[in-house]
């Protein structure tokens, strides 16, 4: 009777397997407990998480700070709809907009959601203020961006994976190459009606690609030239994980419309903010945009815990020097192996590309062995992968995983 005995992973895994759609291809890890950087799954097993779920618990699973506020309101009230007030919101918005320094902030809860409000902000704004014509506001994105799987965000995207088999898509954006000054330039010039650039300050799913020093300013100077609103997407950069509180930290940089997620609150449930100006925020009216949970009680309690927790916790500088001697471990480690092909990253967002091995073999193999030596990693775009732990993460903590990564590395005959 499966109630008596022990329920392996594979009991777990092939019940995902004959009732959940089959719209991923995870790594055969089954989680049942997390505290900070640890995981274990349903046989005991102790994990290092290095993926962070894509740097949505920067501050560690099950943070005991985040979860007592997650259970203190949950316990007292949880959601109203934005129907009516609730006593949390105002305070939210208060410290949340104080905290990055914004007029406003639009509370929503994925990290998608975060991007169609901006874009649906920067098309306002665009009629209203800037005086485009009705419908026709153009968005420019960058190459490898990933912000989403909606319709909007994947009629952003030039990656086939994401769009390939869901059209017809949505008008209005175009592309240029990521870290290119002059291909924004002209398309800025070549076009009177574009509303807003958007773009990641380091791209994370196209795999850890880090722009040249001083790109972050110069997007902020053509923007400014050519009245367009520059839109930073740190739904996975930001929150400490670089090293700075947000990726456009690293150089002074202050977006139009920055949009949160993740680890906004903490890895406990979806919630994301899109903080801007009066004038811009302003240009939606009652009525004309939101959701059902956006904004509500149990949200702002856990989010604005969330917060306190990474400055009082100094997570930013944590993650800068735990990041500087991962880094170091990890192009020592390609100095060993001719496998490693490059090592890049800032904070503790870092990637290793990694080169075909064996009988037709990749970064998912690797991936495969890491889980067997005690660490969970997801490679990206075949070939790399993601290290990006919580940044709780200590400096023996550190040397403990790239003790892991390099007897993996260490025993594949490249
Ligand atoms: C999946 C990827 C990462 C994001 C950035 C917005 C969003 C994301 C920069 C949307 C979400 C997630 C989506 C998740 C896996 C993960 C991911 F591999 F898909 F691409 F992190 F790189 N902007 N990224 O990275 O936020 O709506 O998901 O809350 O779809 O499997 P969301």
């Amino acid at each position: 009777m499966i109630g008596a005995e022990l329920k392996t992973d594979t009991y777990f895994i092939e019940l995902e397997d004959t009732f959940g759609a089959h719209n991923y291809h995870p790594i055969p890890a089954v989680l049942e407990r997390g505290e900070g950087i640890y995981l274990w799954d349903v046989e005991g097993k102790q994990y290092l998480d290095f993926l962070s779920a894509y740097s949505a618990v920067n501050q560690g699973h099950c943070h005991p700070r985040i979860i007592q506020a997650l259970v203190q309101q949950a316990s007292k009230l949880t959601l109203t709809s934005r129907a009516f007030h609730n006593n949390l919101l105002g305070e939210y918005e208060k410290y949340i907009t104080n905290y990055f320094g914004f007029d406003k902030v639009l509370p929503m809860n994925t990290g998608v959601e975060g991007g169609e409000t901006a874009i649906k902000l920067a098309r306002r704004w665009g009629y209203t203020v800037k005086g485009i014509q009705e419908n026709q506001a153009h968005i420019v994105f960058v190459e490898g961006n990933f912000w989403g799987r909606t319709m909007a965000a994947i009629s952003s995207s030039n990656d086939p994976s994401s769009f390939a088999g869901f059209g017809p898509f949505m008008p209005g954006f175009s592309l240029v190459p990521y870290n290119n000054l002059k291909a924004i330039e002209d398309a800025f010039k070549a076009n009177p009606n574009i509303a807003a650039f958007m773009f990641e300050p380091i791209q994370g799913e196209a795999g850890v690609v880090i722009p040249d020093a001083g790109y972050l300013t110069a997007v902020r100077e053509l923007c400014t030239k050519y009245k367009v609103l520059m839109i930073a997407d740190e739904v996975q950069t930001g929150l400490c994980r670089t090293g700075k509180m947000l990726a456009c930290d690293h150089e002074n940089v202050k977006p139009d419309i920055l949009i949160l997620g993740k680890a906004l609150s903490g890895g406990t449930l979806p919630v994301s903010a899109v903080l801007s100006s009066n004038q811009i925020m302003l240009t939606i009216k009652p009525g004309e945009h939101g959701s059902t949970y956006g904004g509500n009680p149990l949200a702002c309690a856990v989010a604005m815990e969330a917060l306190q927790v990474l400055s009082d916790e100094n997570l930013a500088e944590n993650a800068d020097a735990m990041g500087i001697l991962f880094r170091e471990r990890m192009t020592q480690l390609m100095q060993k192996t001719n496998l490693i092909t490059s090592v890049r990253g800032k904070g503790l967002l870092n990637a290793i590309v990694v080169k075909p091995f064996g009988e037709n073999k990749s970064a998912y193999d690797v991936c495969l062995m890491l889980k067997d030596n005690g660490l969970l990693a997801k490679q990206t775009h075949g070939d790399i992968i993601r290290f990006a732990p919580p940044l709780v993460i200590t400096e023996e903590q550190i040397h403990q995983a790239c003790d892991i990564i390099e007897k993996t590395i260490l025993s594949i005959k490249a």
